[in-house]
C-alpha cells in the first residue's frame, strides 16, 4: 500500500471513530431527555461506527501496515428535539458517504484492488445508514409534537439490537 492510500485509510479510521463519539454524545443527551429508546439507538450506532473503524484498522494490519491513530475531538453536539437530532444524523451520514466515495477514488487511482473490494461494503453500508436515518425522520415528522407519537417512536428505537458480526 502506498503512502497516499495509507494516509487516506488512516483518515477514514479517524472519521469513523469521530462518528462513534458524536453518536455516543447524542446517546448521553437522549438519556438526559428521558428518551431511552433513542439513547439505545445512538448507543448501538456508536458500536457500529467503532466496528467500521476496526474493519479498516484490521485491513491495514492484514496488509502489513501499522494503523496511525489520529486525534478525536470532543463532540460539539446540541439539538432541540429528536427530529433535529436525526436530521443531524442524516447530514452527518451524507458527509461520511462523501468521505467513503473519496477514499474509493483514491483506491481506484492508486490501483489498490484489495481496498476497492473492501470499500464496496462501506459504499453499501452508507446507503443503509442514510436510509435508516431517513426512515426515522419520516416517523418523527408523522409523530409531530404528539407526546403519544413520540413515545411510540422512542419505543421503536428502543428495540434496535446490535447487528451480528460483519453486518455492521
Ligand atoms: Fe460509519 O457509517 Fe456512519 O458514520
Amino acid at each position: 500500500m502506498n503512502k497516499r492510500t495509507l494516509d487516506a485509510v488512516n483518515n477514514q479510521i479517524q472519521a469513523e471513530f469521530q462518528s462513534a463519539y458524536i453518536y455516543l454524545s447524542m446517546s448521553a443527551i437522549f438519556e438526559d431527555m428521558k428518551m431511552s429508546g433513542a439513547a439505545n439507538w445512538m448507543r448501538i450506532q456508536w458500536q457500529e461506527e467503532t466496528a467500521h473503524a476496526m474493519k479498516l484498522f484490521d485491513h491495514l494490519i492484514r496488509r502489513g501496515q501499522a494503523p496511525d491513530l489520529q486525534s478525536i475531538t470532543a463532540p460539539d453536539v446540541t439539538f432541540e428535539s429528536a427530529l433535529d437530532a436525526f436530521e443531524q444524523v442524516l447530514e452527518h451520514e451524507r458527509h461520511v458517504t462523501r468521505l467513503i466515495h473519496s477514499l474509493y477514488e483514491v483506491a481506484v487511482e492508486e490501483k489498490d484492488y484489495a481496498l476497492q473490494t473492501l470499500l464496496h461494503w462501506y459504499i453499501d453500508e452508507q446507503v443503509e445508514e442514510e436510509e435508516n436515518a431517513e426512515a426515522i425522520i419520516d416517523s418523527l415528522r408523522l409523530a409531530g409534537s404528539s407526546g403519544q407519537g413520540l413515545f411510540m417512536v422512542d419505543r421503536e428505537l428502543g428495540l434496535r439490537t446490535p447487528e451480528a458480526e460483519g453486518e455492521e
